[in-house]
């Protein structure tokens, strides 16, 4: 179902990839809670292959559904349930119950919990599934074929067989073994290759969310399902919308092109539905994700990344402004190779963030949840909740700006001085500029910008074009 269960007044989910538990866990209690963040997805709990070098998609290779992967085991994946859920912030689990791993590329498969398997004859004894639990070997070749899709192997990844009623009876132990230690719910990786029919059998079987850890009764997981559908093949995302959430991949790679400057800001007053994207509350959303920042997935050259800062800021600015969809930012580590996987010791332990006097990561992680402009804008969305957008304003290009009701007011410029007076849809007084600083901690004076807004809700509007950002915010909290 997609209610994400968020505690009130959070609205956004952050992708700590690669992270461990316990450095989530602090990053709950240190950080999170007080930054208005709803949530967590982390990487993939289950054991996973052993891959030479250690590449970040060893992750979504199983090996077994044990929770003993480089993250941590079980223990410390409960200790990080208890502690997040314990301030307000939610778990969701990336699960992948389309496949298990491939042949080992070097023999004999390991997994990250000691436990071994025969990938090539599809014997995975820590589950255990043998050959007749899988599809007959096929590959995936043909996107306008639905049974090629469904049947065949992602990557060469042996692909389970979902009309077995033990393949899906250990798939709904593994995910309500996970219920039971208090996530509130899962994304769902490579969906479109697996029938919604067996899907909805599944879904159906998972029960309701452990109360113990601050859900209401009879509460429903939050199901997010990758789906990749940038049009043009057999399968649809309206195949999976009944179900649950779809991440909805267009966002991605249209909002890289129109923060490249590829497209009029302009265009976007009809932002959400009007570009063909699935309806807000079916919705998952982001600038880019832990495929697409690397070349992997889809979304092509325009995604933006942490790479691209001053766009990547301005993008994820505007997705927290506009009233549409369900919000995810990416977290990552400093990739030079698509292959690369996490900041890790001579022992490929995988290195904890160290978190400097100023708040940002260091030890190859970037923490873009740590930016001011990305976490001042979590904020801002958390203010203008249930307000609608109002008070359009452009230059009929790369220029625009917007109310939320009359709490918070945003303006862009992808290209020349913004120098505007406008409505801001806000009482009078003086207001911080929430992405070139932020109110001080006496709120008595701002340590970035400061508008000051007449008793008509009139305000002079500057951003510079080479300025270090190319947005301007203000809210209802952020009044000297
Ligand atoms: C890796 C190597 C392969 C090797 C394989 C097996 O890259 O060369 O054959 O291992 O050893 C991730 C990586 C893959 C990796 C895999 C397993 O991205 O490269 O393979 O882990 O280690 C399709 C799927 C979509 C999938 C993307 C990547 O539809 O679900 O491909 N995304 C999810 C995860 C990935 C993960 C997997 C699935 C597998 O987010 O991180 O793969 O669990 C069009 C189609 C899309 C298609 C896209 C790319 O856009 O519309 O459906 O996405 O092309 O093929
Ligand atoms: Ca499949």
């Amino acid at each position: 179902q997609k209610d994400p269960h968020w505690a009130n007044g959070r609205n956004t989910i952050i992708h700590l990839f690669e992270w461990k538990w316990k450095d989530i866990a602090d990053e709950c209690e240190r950080f999170l809670q007080y930054k208005g963040y709803a949530g967590v997805q982390v990487s993939p709990v289950n054991e996973n292959i052993v891959v030479p070098n250690r590449p970040w998609w060893e992750r979504y290779q199983p090996i077994s559904y044990q929770l003993n992967t480089r993250s941590g085991n079980e223990e410390d994946f409960l200790d990080m349930t208890k502690r997040c859920n314990a301030v307000g912030i939610r778990i969701y689990v990336d699960v992948i119950i389309n496949h298990m791993s491939r042949e080992s590329e070097s023999p004999p498969a390991v997994g990250t919990g000691g436990s071994f398997a025969d990938p090539g004859n599809k014997n995975f004894t820590a589950v255990p599934y043998t050959n007749g639990d899988f599809h007959p070997t096929c590959a995936i070749n043909d996107y306008n074929n639905e049974e090629n899709v469904r049947n065949c192997e992602l990557e060469k990844l042996k692909d389970l067989n979902h009309e077995s009623n033990y393949v899906r009876e250990k798939i709904n132990e593994f995910l309500n073994h996970l219920i039971s230690l208090g996530v509130a719910g899962f994304r769902v990786d490579a969906a479109k290759h697996m029938w919604p029919k067996d899907l909805k059998l599944i879904y159906g079987n998972i029960g309701d969310l452990n109360t113990s850890f601050g859900f209401p009764p009879n509460s429903k997981p939050f199901i997010y399902q990758e789906v990749i559908d940038l049009y043009g093949e057999a399968i649809s995302r309206d195949s999976y919308t009944p179900l649950g959430a779809v991440t909805e991949f267009r966002h991605s790679a249209e909002i890289g092109r129109v923060f490249r400057g590829l497209d009029k800001l302009s265009y976007l007053r009809n932002w959400g539905t009007g570009w063909g994207f699935l309806s807000s509350e079916n919705s998952l959303i982001f600038i880019d994700n832990h495929d697409n920042q690397r070349g992997h997935g889809a979304g092509g050259a325009n995604i933006l990344t942490y790479k691209n800062a001053k766009q990547y800021k301005m993008a994820t600015a505007f997705m927290l402004a506009y009233p549409y969809g369900i919000t995810r930012i990416m977290s990552s580590f400093y990739f030079d190779f698509s292959d690369q996987g996490p900041p890790q010791d001579k022992d490929e332990n995988i290195v904890s963030p160290s978190i400097t006097p100023h708040g940002t990561c260091e030890n190859g992680w970037v923490c873009e949840h740590r930016w001011r402009q990305i976490f001042n804008m979590i904020e801002f969305k958390n203010v203008v909740h249930g307000t609608g957008l109002n008070d359009w304003w452009s230059n009929g290009d790369q220029q625009i700006a917007f109310c939320r009701g009359g709490k918070g007011f945003i303006a862009f410029t992808n290209w020349g001085d913004f120098r505007q007076t406008l409505q801001t849809c806000l009482p009078a007084g003086i207001y911080c500029d929430v992405i070139s600083g932020h109110l001080s901690t006496d709120s008595r004076s701002c340590t970035g910008k400061t508008v000051y807004v007449g008793s008509d809700g009139i305000a002079l509007i500057e951003i510079k074009a080479l300025g270090e950002d190319g947005v301007l915010a203000i809210h209802e909290k952020s009044k000297v």
